[in-house]
């Protein structure tokens, strides 16, 4: 059993609670939050916090080598470049390159991430990490001919990936979006997932190209299909897509370009969002609306996305960029609500026992000194995103990492 004190405990709980020079009493749950619980503490100085360890819910780490081989600023040039880069990316992340993906993350206080692994290379060198893992297994595919190929693909890699499944290793499926898979192969996968009550993943509405491809068969997507297809056609519309997912327990990646009666009804489906700022801006498509998400009562995560489409995976530079772009919401209510946004929101979204204090969850914690006191309770959240980029330790299940 272990009891720290600090002079902020941060809790994520229902009432957003922030308790002043308050304990921390667990093993590998919570035990007890509070004032003089028993046993001796550890405090941890001055202007220290106690808060949930954080969660990245949306990452591609088969993309980690990539620094410099993308081109950023368009959708579809990003996406051209992914095309011819992609297999080289794949072959050349290995040991070192996994290890130093995980280590930006843990450093930046990351108990838990959801990886998106359109290949499987990725799962020898992840079966292993220190850090709590949801392994989306990715399907992507619209051509008839090779459909069944890459269900029997997507199989092999599901059935590798549920063999190692244990406490900090679980999975779940992912629809790479709605114009790259074929809806009977969408169909298939989502009956898996209900089947084995997996949380989903899919990208959807991330860009203008996809709008105008899925809602009238133009667009800059309709060159980019007629190169690689003949006669591609959009085979789902946005709506038909979207009810497909009934039932399940799915965060749909971006929603830039959803419109209300999407947002309407990824609510009716409670469903989630997952928000990458960085990303969304270096392939340069625009914001995601957050005050019309926060209107739908949606419940969002803010994510990194992959180093295919960002500078680094530290989640709190993610949620510094997004308290700093989104410029029409206040910044202090911002601040808070971004914190829920890789805890308790976060968590949700993959299916975790964590994300606040509070009895009986994974006593999954972050600690980290803030520069200086903080004198009004509200400014926490705030000064947290503006001041910190890495913690001094990381708790997972109650074990030091
Ligand atoms: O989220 C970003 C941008 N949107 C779509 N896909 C990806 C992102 N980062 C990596 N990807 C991957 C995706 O999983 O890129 C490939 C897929 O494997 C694009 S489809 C050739
Ligand atoms: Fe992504």
């Amino acid at each position: 059993m272990i009891k720290l004190k600090a002079d902020y405990v941060v809790t994520m709980n229902e009432k957003n609670e922030i308790l002043l020079n308050a304990e921390v009493l667990f093993s590998d749950k919570i035990i007890d939050i509070g004032y003089n619980l028993p046993g001796k503490s550890i405090y941890l100085g001055k202007n220290s916090v106690i808060m949930p360890a954080l969660i990245n819910t949306h990452t591609h780490l088969e993309f980690s080598q990539n620094k410099t081989s993308l081109n950023y600023g368009d959708f579809i040039t990003w996406l051209d470049s992914v095309i011819l880069s992609r297999e080289e990316l794949f072959i050349s992340c290995k040991g070192e390159c996994y290890k130093n993906a995980i280590e930006e993350m843990k450093k930046s206080g990351v108990c838990a991430f959801g990886e998106i692994s359109s290949s499987g290379n990725d799962l020898k060198y992840l079966k292993h990490s220190p850090l709590k893992i949801v392994y989306f297994n990715e399907i992507i595919g619209t051509n008839p001919a090779i459909v069944d190929a890459m269900y029997q693909d997507f199989l092999n890699r599901l059935n590798e990936s549920e063999q190692i499944q244990n406490e900090k290793f679980k999975i779940g499926v992912s629809i790479h979006s709605p114009y790259s898979v074929h809806p009977i192969l969408m169909d298939k996968i989502i009956t898996i997932a209900k089947e084995k009550n997996l949380p989903i993943q899919a990208h959807f509405m991330e860009s203008k190209a996809e709008r105008s491809w899925l809602d009238k068969g133009e667009g800059e997507f309709k060159i980019f299909f007629e190169k690689h297809f003949k006669n591609a056609k959009p085979l789902i519309t946005p709506m038909e897509f979207l009810e497909k997912f009934e039932n399940t327990n799915t965060t749909f990646i971006h929603c830039v370009y959803a419109n209300e009666k999407e947002l309407q009804k990824i609510s009716e489906l409670k469903a989630s969002i997952a928000h990458c700022p960085v990303s969304n801006r270096l392939l340069n498509v625009g914001k995601l609306d957050l005050e019309r998400v926060k209107n739908f009562s949606i419940n969002y995560s803010v994510a990194t996305d992959g180093m295919s489409s960002n500078y680094s995976l530290n989640i709190f530079k993610e949620i510094r960029a997004a308290l700093l772009m989104h410029t029409d919401l206040h910044p202090k209510y911002l601040a808070k609500d971004l914190l829920k946004s890789v805890t308790i929101n976060a968590a949700k979204q993959l299916n975790l026992n964590n994300g606040s204090i509070e009895k009986g969850k994974d006593a999954d914690l972050i600690t980290f000194k803030l520069p200086d006191k903080i004198k009004e309770k509200d400014f926490i959240p705030i000064h947290i995103i503006l001041h910190i980029n890495e913690v001094d330790n990381l708790y997972i299940n109650g074990e030091k990492i």
